[in-house]
């Protein structure tokens, strides 16, 4: 039931700015801020977060504890970014559990602590993954018109995904080609144009109705897959190979899901997954 845990604290214009840069500078990942007449939001991603109740000692006591791999390389971050500033940061200190601990005034009643275990190996594995919120990317869709009864089940289906997911409707392009074949060359084209981060195969074969299945989707997977490998773009698979009608209506929207929402929520992923990757690259960690 619970999909996510938002601290919302209130600052001037001009500490938005500087400690929107300190933050990113950390690591935070970007996610979708808003504005309205009155005011703006600039929300902050971590990959995990957890809400910790704890009885007896507290273990520190900022608000906010921040997990960071390199508690001495944050700090020279936030001593860097907070030159000149009025925003108090505190000395790293040792603290109770075995790690070092450093904090930040950030706002009105918030005090965010950066820290890290002593002993590296304490921590979690550390993996990459990418998140599922769609703001500001931009997805092409490429559907077939070929068993449209299925194929615009599966195109509702993808578009709803993105949509709740954050996604623009002008950052949704959609384009229609006649048959699961062509799908290949029109991803293609569509990754070439640099116009969007991900791009979504819908289509529909079923074998009941054609010799040339085996053929047609062996082409359909191969040529989707070389498109994405060679232009960089990611694509996902959304073309059904069904036996009958009905299980095509099963993964359209019946008993097994929305294969078209299933390579939505995949694409998501994947171009979060490519950023973080490619930011990772260029920190050199
Ligand atoms: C020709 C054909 C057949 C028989 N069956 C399907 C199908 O089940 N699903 C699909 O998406 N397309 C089918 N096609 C059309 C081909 O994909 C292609 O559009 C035509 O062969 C023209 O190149």
């Amino acid at each position: 039931m619970i999909r996510s845990l938002t601290l919302v604290r209130l600052t001037s214009p001009e500490k938005f700015e500087q400690l929107s840069a300190l933050l990113r500078a950390l690591g935070f990942e970007d996610g979708q801020d808003w504005h309205d007449e009155f005011s703006r939001g600039a929300p902050f991603l971590a990959p995990i977060g957890s809400l910790e109740l704890v009885e007896g000692r507290a273990p520190a006591e900022p608000d906010i504890l921040v997990e960071v791999s390199d508690v001495d390389g944050a700090y020279a971050i936030a001593k860097k970014h907070l030159h000149g500033s009025e925003i108090e940061l505190g000395e790293i200190t040792d603290t109770h559990w075995k790690s070092r601990v450093f904090s930040l005034l950030l706002g009105k009643n918030l005090r965010v602590g950066f820290w890290a275990f002593n002993d590296p190996s304490k921590s979690l594995p550390k993996a990459v993954e990418g998140d599922l919120n769609a703001g500001g990317m931009r997805f092409g869709i490429v559907v077939s018109r070929w068993n449209s009864f299925i194929t615009e089940r599966l195109l509702h289906g993808a578009v709803d995904c993105l949509r709740r997911s954050g996604a623009k409707s002008d950052n949704i392009q959609i384009v229609r080609v006649p048959g699961s074949f062509e799908i290949p060359a029109a991803t293609r084209l569509l990754a070439e144009s640099h116009t969007v981060d991900a791009i979504i195969a819908l289509g529909c074969l079923i074998r009941g109705e054609t010799t040339h299945y085996e053929h047609i989707a062996t082409e359909v997977t191969r040529g989707i897959g070389q498109s994405a490998q060679e232009t960089g773009v990611p694509h996902t698979y959304g073309v059904l190979t069904c036996e009958n009608l009905e299980q095509a209506i099963d993964r359209a929207g019946l008993k097994s899901g929305n294969k078209g929402w299933e390579a939505a929520v995949t694409a998501i992923e994947m171009v979060s997954l490519k950023g973080k990757l490619k930011r990772g690259a260029s920190d050199g960690s």
